[in-house]
């Protein structure tokens, strides 16, 4: 007999409630729950895929360790005892370790719970982790604001009347630092009660396609359309802040002197979008309706991604939209992160390259080949991955696997042998996604609505099998144990789940979520940022002198010489998750995805043509990749999407390698990022295309 279970789908961040019909171990179907608090039905083609991931042969189930090159399937105690006396040893002789975390940890709150323990017993003080690589400009700008390094406020887009999103797509990507489910609808709602969605991306995107209108822009330039719009809303007498007013600190009078040296004009000329939308933004942005400003990837990840996002708080401070109902506000969720972590930390610290940010005790990723590569005792030499593939989400990964190979000790903790996982000495799988529970710890407190939502597992694991933070969990031990330390009792995840939630301020029981399959509703937004700050004085600091001497650092950055070559951008996929998920034949089916979009007029500069080849090179390297003639991308753009290049040697996922791709991050460079954040910077790298004359085989 089949039985349904509700679920909230792990994979990304919308946290989607699904419901999974099974007959024994059997996955019948895997459909949206209309009942879900959050979701209200929707899903995505991922979440029909986690039947392909809990029932891939190619998922690894039993540790495995290299042996001559083969890998070869070991027990648990096995590879615990091995790993950790290599560890030891190596330690012994002085040698530094390191970890990288990946972005599905994110998405597992039982690995959160444990993590800490494994670092310490490692002797981990920094660690690694995509979040340089993706949000940690964020992190610098609450830190500095709002006093706390995940205090986000996100936009209520169900009562908003206009939003303006620059350099995100959430109706491909469901939303980033914004947990939104079914974005798409919302915005047909917004736009049914005459609201507006304007979009601001070099690519007109899935996004774009939905919104009122949609304006490129030249990559890696929206600093100036930020400044742009800030200083049009000062210059038109349009500032209102008298809801803020109690919450907002002395150094508010800065900012309006700070822009007010910018010329529009100039700032219209740089990032390529007229004067008259730029203060048509500002109009509707400081008018008397509910709107907002919201920033992600595309903003995030360039050369001044934290003054971007900056800007674009203050911006929403300037507008009367912060910490308003239809505007921006910092949701309460049932897991209060902000009360039960602490407030983060933004400090610089020792790298290969000098000194560089590190923000939340991580370290810089653009430095992390290096770091194995330079050739002082400082030098890296083993580490160990916990649920990520930096070979392909890193930039310059040709390089990092180069570094890879000169690791000592290389662990991954991983269900594949991928691109990054194939350099390692040992793999320690986890059971499949839907033999572990779930919980959106990172996401409520990034909801559009204050909930709460807990999936328990719907399969028994199968024999010996663990979950990740069990694996994690275990090795510490032995580790501890080993070197003669105390070895800790493991507090189960689903026990600190319970505790984090009854000291909430919604006080919920774990029991009481776990009895409402369709996740509590905790209502609306509220502005409550008073409340909710964490700065020492209690107000907003909103003219850090950092983002202030970074304006001038962009401001003297204009006067450079633009660069007259193409610009490379990524994108993304809705049936793609990063580098996984591609070994789903569900997902992949379809045409071939990884391919070089071009505008038709720089294709015909170039002689290239609609699925014909063409060669990409930057600074670092090049790669071959079919062309994709498309004026839905700007003239002058090229992009790429991240995430392939599954045909690199040793890799086990036997359907992502019919349609491997290359990896956009052969082409990224590791020299360039944030100097504010140390985030990399993934867009608008300067490539240059030509024509490969293929041969046709006579007949
Ligand atoms: N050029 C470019 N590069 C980018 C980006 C971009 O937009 N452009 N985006 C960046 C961003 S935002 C991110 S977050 C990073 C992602 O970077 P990473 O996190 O390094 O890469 P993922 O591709 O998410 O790889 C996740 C790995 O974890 C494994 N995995 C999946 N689920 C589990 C699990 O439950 N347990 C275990 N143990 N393993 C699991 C998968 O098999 C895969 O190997 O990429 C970044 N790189
Ligand atoms: N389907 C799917 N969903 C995902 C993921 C996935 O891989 N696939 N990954 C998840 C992860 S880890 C994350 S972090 C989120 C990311 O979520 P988003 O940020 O919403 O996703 P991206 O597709 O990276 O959107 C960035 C946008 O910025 C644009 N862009 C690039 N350069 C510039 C620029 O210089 N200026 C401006 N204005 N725009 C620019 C790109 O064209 C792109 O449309 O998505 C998550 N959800
Ligand atoms: S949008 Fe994200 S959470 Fe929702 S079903 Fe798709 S992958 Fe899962
Ligand atoms: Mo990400």
């Amino acid at each position: 007999m089949s039985m349904i279970h509700a679920r909230t789908c792990h994979i990304c961040e919308a946290n989607c409630g699904v419901l999974v019909e099974v007959e024994g171990r059997e996955i019948l179907s895997i459909k949206g729950n209309p009942d879900h608090v959050l979701s209200r039905g929707h899903i995505c083609p991922k979440a029909t895929a986690i039947a392909d991931l809990q029932d891939d042969p190619d998922r690894l189930h039993k540790p495995v360790k290299k042996v001559d090159g083969q890998w070869q399937e070991i027990g648990w105690e096995q590879a615990f005892s091995e790993i950790a006396a290599k560890l030891l040893d190596l330690k012994g002789q002085g040698a530094k370790p390191a970890m990288y975390m990946g972005n599905p940890a994110a998405h597992d709150y039982g690995i959160s719970t444990q993590i800490s323990t494994l670092r310490r017993a490692i002797g981990l003080k920094n660690i690694y982790s995509a979040s340089t690589l993706d949000q940690i400009p964020h992190h610098v700008v609450q830190y500095h604001m709002y006093g706390h390094v995940s205090l986000a406020a996100v936009p209520d887009i169900d009562r908003s009347q206009y939003l303006l999103i620059i350099g995100g797509n959430p109706a491909a990507s469901n939303g980033s630092i914004w947990t939104v489910p079914d974005f798409k609808k919302r915005v047909k709602e917004m736009r049914a009660r005459d609201g507006r969605l304007v979009v601001v991306d070099p690519r007109r995107t899935e996004t774009a396609k939905l919104a009122d209108d949609h304006h490129f822009v030249k990559p890696g330039t929206d600093t100036a359309l930020l400044i742009g719009i800030l200083k049009s809303i000062f210059d038109s007498g349009l500032a209102d802040t008298s809801r803020l007013d109690a919450i907002l600190d002395d150094s508010w009078s800065a900012i309006a002197p700070a822009v007010a040296g910018f010329d529009i004009d100039e700032l219209s000329a740089h990032c390529g979008i007229s004067v008259e939308v730029i203060q048509e933004m500002a109009a509707q942005l400081a008018a008397d309706q509910p709107a907002a400003i919201y920033g992600r990837m595309g903003v995030s990840v360039c050369e001044f991604g934290t003054l971007n996002q900056w800007l674009i708080q203050i911006i929403n401070i300037a507008s009367g939209n912060l910490d308003r109902v239809g505007g921006t506000m910092v949701p309460e969720p049932a897991l209060d992160t902000i009360n039960l972590v602490g407030r983060g930390s933004v400090r610089t610290t020792d790298t290969v390259r000098g000194t560089m940010p590190s923000v939340m005790s991580e370290l810089p990723m653009v430095t992390f080949a290096d770091e194995m590569l330079r050739e002082d005792d400082e030098r890296i030499r083993s580490l160990f991955v916990v649920t990520g593939n930096p070979v392909l989400s890193a930039p310059d990964g040709a390089k990092l696997d180069r570094a890879l190979e000169r690791l000592d000790l290389m662990v991954s903790f991983d269900m594949y042998v991928t691109a990054t996982s194939r350099h390692a000495d040992y793999i320690l799988p986890p059971c499949g996604p839907l033999e572990k529970d779930h919980y959106p710890f990172f996401f409520g407190p990034l909801a559009i609505r204050n909930y709460a939502s807990y999936s328990p597992a719907i399969f028994a694991r199968q024999d010996g099998e663990k979950t990740d933070w069990e694996i994690i969990a275990e090795l510490a031990r032995e580790i501890l144990a080993q070197d003669g330390q105390d070895v800790p009792n493991i507090r189960e995840p689903r026990d600190v789940l319970d505790g984090m939630l009854q000291s909430s301020p919604a006080g919920l029981t774990l029991a009481a979520v776990e009895a409402a399959p369709n996740g509590i509703d905790l209502g609306p937004l509220r502005p409550c940022m008073a409340e909710r700050l964490r700065t020492e004085d209690k107000k907003i600091l909103c003219a850090h002198p950092d983002f202030l001497a970074e304006l001038q650092r962009f401001a003297a950055s204009l006067d450079d010489e633009q660069l007259d070559t193409l610009r490379l951008i990524g994108r993304r996929h809705v049936r793609q998750n990063n580098s996984w998920l591609h070994n789903s034949k569900r997902l992949l089916k379809g045409p071939d995805r990884c391919t070089l979009m071009i505008h038709p007029d720089d294709a015909r500069a170039r002689d290239l043509s609609d699925g014909g080849m063409a060669t990409v090179t930057s600074r670092v390297n090049s790669v071959e990749i079919p062309v994709e003639v498309s004026d839905d991308v700007m003239p002058g753009v090229v992009s790429i999407p991240h995430g392939f290049g599954h045909g690199r040697k040793g890799i086990s996922l036997s359907v992502a390698r019919e349609k491997p791709g290359v990896s956009i991050n052969d082409l990224t460079d590791s020299a360039r990022f944030d100097p504010l954040s140390g985030n990399a910077v993934l867009n608008a790298v300067a490539v240059k295309v030509e024509k490969l004359e293929t041969l046709v085989a006579a007949e």
